[in-house]
C-alpha cells in the first residue's frame, strides 16, 4: 500500500506519518523545499519536495509515486492570515486542490483521496443546529472557510464527473504538541510557558474568550483519518471532532490550573477577528457509525502535553 501525504511539514503532517506508518503502509510525504519534517517522522517516509501550485510537478510526482491513498492537508490553514492574504488562501486551498484533483484524475489507477476541510465551513450556527450535521447548509464567515468549501465543492464535482474515489473531511479544532502560536491553546501554552520563565511579564493577551470551540487532540485526528482512508465513502463528507463545545476560556483556565506562577488576562484587540463564530460543535454520528472511531485522549491531558512540550523548547 502506497500512501502519499501533502502538507507532511504542518502541524498534522508528522502525525500522520507516525499513523499511517505504524499501521504498516508505505508511506510518502511531502514538504515545501523551505521546510523540515520532524526528523523521527522523516526517518518513517519517503520525503519529496513540493509546492502544491506548480501543477507540472504535482502531476509528475504522482507519476512516480503511485499512490493507493493521498491524505491532502498541504493548505494555508490560519483564519487570521486568510484575512490578511486572501489571494494566498485561495491559491494555495483552493487552485493547489485542483491540481491534485486533476493529476490524480489523469492516473491509470485511481488513488483515494482523502481531502481535509474544516468545520469552519459551516459558519454561524443556530442554538438548534449544534452539534452540527455534514447536510447543514455551509455559510462560511471566513476567507479561510470560503476556500475550504469550494475546495469540497470542487472534490464532490469530480466524484460526480469523473467518478474519482474522494472522501472529505471537515475537521474540527485539532490541538496538540507542535502546533504553532497562531491557534489558541497553543498560543496560551507558549504565553504561559514564556511567564514560568520570567522571559515575559505576568500577563497573558487573549482573543474573544467567549467563543466555543469543538477541541480534540491530533492523535485521535489522524486516527479518525487512517479510518476514513479505509473505510470512508466515497463522495460523502464527514465531521471529525469530539462532539463537545468548549469555551476558550475554560482551555485558559485548564491552563491556567497546570501553570506554576500566576498570570492576568487582557484583551489584545490584534488578536479579534473581523466576524467570529460563537459555538461550532460536530456531530459526529456518521464518523463514528462508519469506522468505530471515538475519541481517546482528554482535553486536561492534551494542554498538559503543549505545555510540557513548550517548557522542554524554552530549555533547548
Ligand atoms: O504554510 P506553511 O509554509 O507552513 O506550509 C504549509 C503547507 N503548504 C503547502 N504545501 C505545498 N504547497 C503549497 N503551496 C503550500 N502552502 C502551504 O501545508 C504546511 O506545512 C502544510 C499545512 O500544515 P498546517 O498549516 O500546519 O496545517 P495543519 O494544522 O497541519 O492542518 C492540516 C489540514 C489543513 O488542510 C487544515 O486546513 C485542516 O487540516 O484543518
Amino acid at each position: 500500500m502506497n500512501d502519499l501525504i501533502l502538507g507532511a511539514a504542518g502541524f498534522v503532517g508528522a502525525y500522520a506519518i507516525r499513523q499511517l506508518a505504524g499501521s504498516g503502509g508505505n508511506v510518502h510525504a511531502t514538504k515545501l523545499p523551505s521546510e523540515q519534517l520532524a526528523p523521527d517522522a522523516a526517518a518513517l517516509c519517503t520525503v519529496h519536495d513540493l509546492d502544491l501550485l506548480d501543477a507540472d510537478a504535482v502531476a509528475a510526482l504522482l507519476e512516480t509515486v503511485q499512490p493507493d491513498r493521498i491524505l491532502h492537508l498541504a493548505a494555508q490553514s490560519s483564519v487570521a492570515l486568510s484575512w490578511k492574504m486572501p489571494q494566498l488562501t485561495a491559491d494555495i486551498n483552493i487552485k493547489g486542490t485542483l491540481n491534485l484533483l486533476e493529476a490524480a484524475r489523469k492516473l491509470e489507477k485511481q488513488p483515494r483521496i482523502l481531502l481535509i476541510g474544516s468545520g469552519e465551513e459551516y459558519g454561524p450556527l443556530q442554538p438548534e443546529q449544534i452539534p452540527v450535521k455534514e447536510d447543514t447548509p455551509l455559510h462560511p464567515a471566513n476567507v479561510y472557510a470560503a476556500t475550504k468549501a469550494a475546495a469540497e465543492q470542487l472534490a464532490a464535482l469530480y466524484v460526480r464527473a469523473y467518478g474519482m474515489q474522494i472522501v472529505s473531511v471537515r475537521a474540527f479544532n485539532h490541538i496538540g504538541p507542535g502546533q504553532r502560536e497562531t491557534f489558541v491553546a497553543a498560543d496560551f501554552c507558549k504565553q504561559a510557558a514564556e511567564i514560568e520563565c520570567g522571559l515575559h511579564e505576568p500577563v497573558i493577551r487573549t482573543g474573544n474568550l467567549s467563543a466555543q470551540r469543538d477541541f480534540t487532540d491530533v492523535r485521535d485526528i489522524v486516527r479518525a483519518y487512517a479510518l476514513l482512508m479505509e473505510r470512508g465513502r466515497s463522495g460523502e463528507v464527514y465531521n471529525v471532532g469530539s462532539g463537545t463545545a468548549v469555551a476558550v476560556s475554560d482551555i485558559l483556565a485548564q491552563i491556567r490550573s497546570l501553570c506554576t506562577v500566576q498570570f492576568a488576562v487582557e484583551t489584545d484587540p490584534q488578536k479579534l477577528r473581523p466576524v467570529d463564530v460563537p459555538v461550532i460543535a460536530a456531530d459526529i454520528t456518521k464518523l463514528q457509525a462508519d469506522t468505530g472511531w471515538s475519541p481517546q485522549i482528554p482535553l486536561a491531558q492534551t494542554l498538559s502535553d503543549m505545555l510540557t512540550a513548550q517548557r522542554r523548547l524554552l530549555k533547548e
